[in-house]
């Protein structure tokens, strides 16, 4: 036994022990594909062996196929070879699986002649997510093994199964604590009979459930193309020999795997992953123990970060300056978590363990005991520096105190204190108990451990933590800037706010940014704009008319009628035209493709500059950021990945072209972008450079 192999296997009491030792999670790379199918023509040459077992070394059976081989020259055995060698095997093979046995890991055992799970054991298909299907024999084994219609719902909903249910649907025969000692039993009771193989359509059940199941899940699935290959190739289960199933779900694997949409799914689920590494933080470096929380605000922002941290089972003290603000704040809590409840989403027992994480309290001094302290007040710099100062002097040494300001200098803020070592950003989104980005901002002094605890302490409140350096509005912030200046321009020049919206929802956003400041009122914009001193005619139009948006039942649409979305509103158009005459601009029909270059790529031209002052580590970061701050379509992989996709030369070329027709110089083409371009690269060539 060669302890560095993928795959190990020890012949022992009549039964060959094979196991996947791939840390670190068993994904089914060449090597352990070849594994395996060596170890079964060692085991079936053994006369001394009578049966065999095959388990997963570590955290898990094994997580599937190995992703990063995609799209690189095919390594033999293919995972289907190395499958259909686990079933032609003459002695019985069992699988006993712990922890997570998914995609290609699942459809290993499939081809095993009986599975038994550990009560831990996940089972399920989630290639769907990766915009595939699963491609090593599970649309046409798991049906002939469970049923089409509980088969079509793993595969579509790619979600996995506990133990239990997998013993109910009969994807396991067995759940036991000793998962390999049960396997080994059950082998060798099914030592000498013929090796059940899940070939047989007896199990598929009737075929009109099939097809209604059908319907339903290709309605409810909309434009999704691995939904649509799932049920042609579970078809085919009840039609043609598992062979034809096969060639035919190999055939849709193929398909997708090279498209452009499985290939920006991909490129997130690792980008996310890779969003964790930090460039330049030293080796190993520990985030500090975070055992209780403090948030300074009990406003919209500060009551949502609480209830992170009660969700996350972590004591929670929220801090008002006065008893009214501080009751205002709890019950819009209690609020949320009602809502929950009564969306049958939590329980109220789980509420109640949560609400009793969550103490009230007023004045700074209750942020003594905090580990981390998180502010949460109004965007202002004043404001934030007083308070920083006081914290200070009462936070306990350690702490890490955070700001959750969305644009403001995090440095500035760090030196109202005399520990800028343990200052740093903590960005969430709103409704911050919701959306998953969190952004990091790492001051220029903030300590290594600092970063660490915060990108920890994001996992542990379920979010996904991407780091930032310091400019004003980070990463997404800035590049929405961006958007939403061209967005008014495209007023100005012609367009109206239903057709800039459709463009952006065309593209696969869920709501234009016209819908979207109208959704989160747009004196929020206004009070920016005049802080800074810049003008958005439009935009401050509407304000000084008083239409903010959906709270005063009017903005950029009309929302007084029984449309919940609003209606376009002549008096809006006749306010941008007004505007636009004032502004001596002779207005245009513009058109969908060009408003939704105009909304993306300069978003797409700032992400470059954020590369080039290492705002961001690296494009990926960007991605993740626009995917779960502002629920871009993950099936364009974000807009860095979007921008390889679309090729930098035609980038450089339409950013040139706007510019020059609007004479807004900040459309010009970012020096990385045209640098990259000119080189014929992409952002993805980058690598990670220290934030
Ligand atoms: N291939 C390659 N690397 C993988 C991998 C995979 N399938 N799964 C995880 N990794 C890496 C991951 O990038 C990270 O790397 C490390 O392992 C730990 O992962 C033919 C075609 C199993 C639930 O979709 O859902 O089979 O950042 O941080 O939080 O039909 O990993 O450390 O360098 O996520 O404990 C189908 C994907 C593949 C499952 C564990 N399988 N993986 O979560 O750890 S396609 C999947 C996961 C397929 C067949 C088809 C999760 C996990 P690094 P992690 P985790």
């Amino acid at each position: 036994m060669t302890p560095s192999a993928p795959v190990t296997s020890v012949h022992a009491d009549g039964v060959a022990l094979v196991r996947l030792s791939n840390p670190p999670v068993n994904a089914l790379s060449g090597a352990v594909r070849g594994g395996v199918v060596d170890a079964l023509q060692k085991a079936n040459a053994d006369p001394a062996v009578r049966a065999i077992v095959l388990t997963g070394e570590g955290r898990g059976f094994s997580a599937g196929a190995d992703i990063t081989e995609f799209g690189k020259p095919p390594v033999s055995p293919s995972l289907s070879e190395a499958i259909a060698s686990v079933e032609e095997s003459p002695k019985p093979v069992v699988a006993a699986i712990s922890g997570n046995a998914l995609g290609g890991g699942l459809e290993l055992a499939l081809g095993c002649h009986a599975r038994v799970a550990a009560p831990d054991a996940k089972l399920g298909l989630p290639e769907v997510k990766l915009g595939l299907l699963p491609g090593a024999g599970g649309t046409q084994r798991l049906p002939r093994l469970i049923g089409a219609v509980p088969a079509l719902k793993i595969m579509v909903e790619g979600n996995p199964i506990g133990a239990e249910a997998a013993k109910a649907a009969g994807l396991v025969q067995e759940v036991a604590a000793d998962p390999v000692g049960a396997a080994t039993a059950l082998a060798l009771s099914l030592a000498g009979s013929t090796p059940r193989r899940s070939r047989d359509a007896a199990n598929l059940g009737a075929r009109e459930a099939f097809e209604e199941a059908a319907v339903a899940t290709l309605k409810r699935a909309g434009e999704n193309p691995s939904a649509a290959a799932i049920v042609d190739a579970v078809r085919l289960a009840f039609e043609k020999p598992i062979e034809e199933g096969l060639a035919a779900e190999r055939a849709h694997f193929v398909r997708l795997r090279d498209d452009p949409r499985s290939k920006a799914l991909r490129h997130l689920f690792f980008a996310e992953r890779a969003a964790a590494q930090i460039p330049g933080l030293p080796k190993g470096t520990k985030g500090r123990e975070v055992a209780r929380a403090a948030v300074i605000g009990g406003g919209t922002m500060g009551g949502g970060i609480a209830m992170n941290f009660a969700n996350a089972g972590i004591p929670v003290t929220l801090i008002e300056t006065d008893q009214d603000a501080l009751t205002r704040g709890l019950e819009r809590v209690a609020g949320n978590y009602a809502t929950s409840v009564k969306r049958g989403s939590l329980t109220e027992a789980a509420r109640d363990q949560r609400m009793s994480l969550i103490k009230g309290a007023v004045g700074l001094e209750a942020a003594a005991e905090a580990d981390v302290v998180i502010e949460a007040v109004f965007e202002e710099m004043g404001l934030k520096k007083e308070i920083f100062g006081k914290l200070d002097g009462i936070a306990k040494p350690g702490a890490v105190l955070a700001s959750n300001t969305s644009y403001l200098d995090v440095d500035e803020i760090a030196s109202a204190t005399s520990r800028p070592g343990d200052v740093l950003g903590m960005h969430f989104f709103s409704p911050a108990n919701v959306m998953k980005l969190l952004e990091v901002v790492r001051g220029a002094k903030t300590a290594p451990d600092a970063v660490a605890t915060a990108m920890e302490l994001g996992r542990k409140l379920a979010k996904v933590p991407v780091v930032s350096g310091v400019c004003y509005g980070f990463i997404g912030n800035r590049m929405l800037a961006r958007r939403t200046a061209q967005a008014e321009r495209l007023l100005l020049e012609g367009a109206l706010p239903q057709e800039v919206d459709a463009a952006l929802t065309a593209y696969g956003f869920r709501m234009g940014p016209f819908q979207m400041g109208d959704l989160a009122g747009l004196d929020i914009g206004w009070r920016i704009r005049k802080a800074q001193g810049k003008r958005a005619p439009i935009a401050d139009a509407l304000c000084e008319a008083g239409r903010l948006g959906q709270k005063t039942g009017k903005g950029y649409y009309d929302y007084s009628g029984a449309a919940r979305s609003g209606v376009p509103d002549p008096e809006v158009r006749a306010l941008i035209e007004r505007v636009s005459a004032e502004q001596g601009i002779t207005r245009r029909a513009i058109g969908q493709e060009e408003i939704t270059e105009r909304l993306l790529l300069p978003m797409i031209n700032e992400g470059a500059r954020i590369l080039e002052e290492g705002i961001a580590a690296r494009p990926g970061d960007i991605d993740v950021v626009w995917l779960y701050g502002y629920n871009w379509p993950a099936t364009t992989g974000g807009p860095m990945f979007y921008a390889d996709t679309i090729g930098l030369p035609r980038i450089v070329e339409r950013l040139e072209r706007f510019a020059a027709q609007s004479g807004d110089e900040t459309l010009q083409p970012a020096p990385l972008l045209r640098r990259l371009a000119a080189e014929g690269r992409g952002f993805s060539s980058l690598e990670a450079k220290a934030a």
